[in-house]
C-alpha cells in the first residue's frame, strides 16, 4: 500500500495527471491524520527509495503557498532502516536550481555515493546515493534535508526535509516498544513568500505558519494509563522551540544521536534547529485536551539592536504568548504501562588527544555585507579549516562571542557535551547539534571513527550557514 502510493506520487512528479485519477491528495491538509506521512521501510536488508524534488502548491489551514517537496509530500516520506542495512536513494531534481541530500545524524561515509554534501545535483539530473548503516549504529531519529551551500536555507524553509529512523536496540526495550509511537516534525512556513530579504536572512527566517508533520495543530491521543513515545525533530530553518506539554512532564529517552542511559524527567525541552529528542509521555492526567506549547524564547539579535530584539515578537509579528503546536487527547484505557528502568549506556569517552577552539560571531565584510564567521572567517569551499585523524578523540571549545544564539552541527561523527561555561556537564548524551547561546562557551568531545573524507561543521540556523558560518573538516 505504501509502496503503491509512493509509485503513484513519483509518477505524478513527471506528468501531474495521475493525481486526479487516483484521488491521492497532493495538498497537505489540516484534517489528515498524523499518519499521513508515507513510510518507506527497508526489506531484507535493503531500503530502496525514489525521491523526486519538486515544487508545488500546498495549503495549510486555508492558506496557500508555493513550496518545495520530496515526492509531492511535506514532510517528505519517512525512511526507516536498521543497522547493517543498505540504503539506496535515487534522487531526481525537478527543481529549477541545484540541490543535494544530507543525512543529518547518520554515522556514514561523507564520500560519494553516501553523505557527500559537496555534490551538485543540477536541474534535471538523477543521482543514486548508496550507503550501509554500520552494524553498531545507534538507534536514532535522524533527519534528511538538502545541503547545497548557498541555497540550504531557501530550500529547507520552502519545505524540503524528512525523517530518517534507524531502528535498533532502543526500540527493543520492552517498555519503549510498548509505547505508542508518534512523530513531531516541527516546521514553520512563510506562505506569503515575502521574507527573503537581507535583514531577515541575517536574523534567520521564521514563518508564522507553524506545522507538525505538515499539519496545523494536529491531535494525538493517549490511552489512560498508557505511554506515548514522541520522536521530535526541529526541521525549521531558524525557529527555536521551547516545548511544554500541559499537565504532562517529558520523560527524555534519547537526544539527537541516540538513547541516554536512563529516563530523565523534564518540565520543558528546548530544541534549536537540527536538534532532536525522544520523550515518553505518561497518560496519567484527567481525561481532556492538553496543548503542546511553544513557549517564548529570545535567541538574540544583531548587535546594534541589542539582545532580545529578535525574539518571536520581532520576527513573525506575533506576541510573546505561547503558541499551540499540537493537542493531546485521551482515548480509551489500558493497564498502567511503566517507564523503562534503564535504557542504553552512553560510553565515557577517553581524554582528548587534541583540543581546538572555535569562535562564532558575525561581522561586516567590504563588498559582501554581513557575514557569519567561525574563527573570524566566512566559509571558503577551497580552504580546509580542520584536519583530524580517524581513531582519535578531540575536544572542541566553541565560544559564541556574538549576540545571537548559534546551534553548532558537526557532520558524520556524534559527540558529547563535556562542559558549559567551564562547568562539567553530568548528563552524558550523544549529540550532533549543540546550542551555543550568545556569550556562552560549550566544550564538546568528539570521537572520530571509521570514516575518512571531507565534510563540514556549521551553524544550523541555516541562513547563517549560507551566509558563511561553516568550516571544512578533513578526516584522514
Ligand atoms: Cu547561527
Amino acid at each position: 500500500m505504501q509502496r503503491r502510493q509512493f509509485l503513484i506520487l513519483s509518477a505524478s512528479s513527471l506528468g501531474g495527471v495521475l493525481l486526479a485519477q487516483c484521488g491521492t491528495p497532493k495538498e497537505s491538509s489540516s484534517n489528515s491524520s498524523s499518519n499521513a506521512t508515507p513510510v518507506l521501510k527497508s526489506e531484507n536488508g535493503l531500503l530502496e527509495v525514489d525521491l523526486n524534488l519538486d515544487s508545488g502548491t500546498f495549503s495549510f489551514d486555508g492558506q496557500q503557498g508555493n513550496l518545495l517537496s520530496y515526492n509531492q509530500q511535506i514532510p517528505g516520506p519517512r525512511l526507516e532502516a536498521s543497522p547493517g542495512d543498505t540504503v539506496r536513494i535515487r534522487a531526481t531534481n525537478f527543481l529549477s536550481e541545484s540541490t543535494n541530500l544530507h543525512y543529518h545524524g547518520l554515522h556514514i561515509s561523507p564520500q560519494e555515493p553516501a553523505d557527500h554534501i559537496f555534490l551538485e545535483l543540477s536541474p534535471g539530473e538523477t543521482y543514486t546515493y548508496e550507503f550501509t548503516i554500520p552494524e553498531n549504529h545507534h538507534s536514532m531519529t535522524a533527519y534528511y534535508h538538502p545541503h547545497f551551500h548557498g541555497l540550504v536555507a531557501d530550500q529547507v524553509f520552502a519545505g524540503l526535509g524528512g525523517i530518517f529512523v534507524v531502528r535498533g536496540a532502543l526500540d527493543e526495550i520492552p517498555e519503549v516498544k510498548a509505547a505508542q509511537e508518534e512523530f513531531i516534525f516541527l516546521k514553520d512556513f512563510d506562505l506569503t513568500g515575502n521574507s527573503r530579504n537581507r535583514h531577515s536572512r541575517m536574523m534567520g527566517r521564521e514563518g508564522s505558519t507553524l506545522t507538525v508533520n505538515g499539519e496545523v495543530n494536529p491531535s494525538f491521543s493517549i490511552p489512560s494509563g498508557g505511554l506515548l513515545r514522541l520522536r521530535m525533530v526541529n526541521a525549521s530553518n531558524a525557529r527555536f522551540y521551547r516545548l511544554k506539554l500541559e499537565n504532562h512532564p517529558f520523560y527524555l529517552i534519547a537526544t539527537d544521536a541516540g538513547a541516554i542511559a536512563s529516563v530523565r524527567e523534564l518540565s520543558e525541552l528546548l530544541l534549536s534547529p537540527g536538534e532532536r529528542a525522544e520523550v515518553l509521555i505518561k497518560g496519567d492526567a484527567e481525561s481532556g485536551e492538553y496543548r503542546l506549547l511553544n513557549l517564548p524564547y529570545q535567541r538574540g539579535g544583531m548587535g546594534m539592536m541589542g539582545n532580545g530584539m529578535m525574539g518571536r515578537g520581532m520576527m513573525g509579528g506575533e506576541d510573546d504568548s505561547p503558541q499551540t503546536l499540537a493537542t493531546l487527547t485521551y482515548s480509551g484505557e489500558v493497564e498502567s504501562q511503566p517507564l523503562p528502568e534503564n535504557l542504553i549506556p552512553v560510553e565515557e569517552l577517553p581524554e582528548p588527544e587534541t583540543v581546538r577552539e572555535l569562535t562564532l560571531n558575525h561581522g561586516m565584510f567590504p563588498g559582501r555585507g554581513m557575514q557569519f564567521l567561525i574563527n573570524g572567517q566566512a566559509f571558503d569551499p577551497q580552504r580546509v579549516d580542520t584536519r583530524v585523524t580517524v581513531g582519535t578523540v578531540e575536544d572542541w571549545e566553541i565560544r559564541n562571542t556574538g549576540t545571537m544564539d548559534h546551534p553548532f552541527h558537526l557532520h558524520t561523527n556524534p559527540f558529547q557535551v563535556i562542559r558549559r561555561n567551564g562547568e562539567a556537564v553530568s548528563n552524558r548524551e550523544w549529540k550532533d547539534t549543540v546550542l551555543v547561546p550568545q556569550g556562552e562557551t560549550v566544550r564538546i568531545r568528539i570521537p572520530f571513527r571509521q570514516f575518512r573524507g571531507k565534510t563540514v561543521y556549521h551553524c544550523h540556523v541555516l541562513d547563517h550557514e549560507d551566509l558563511g558560518m561553516m568550516g571544512n573538516i578533513v578526516m584522514q
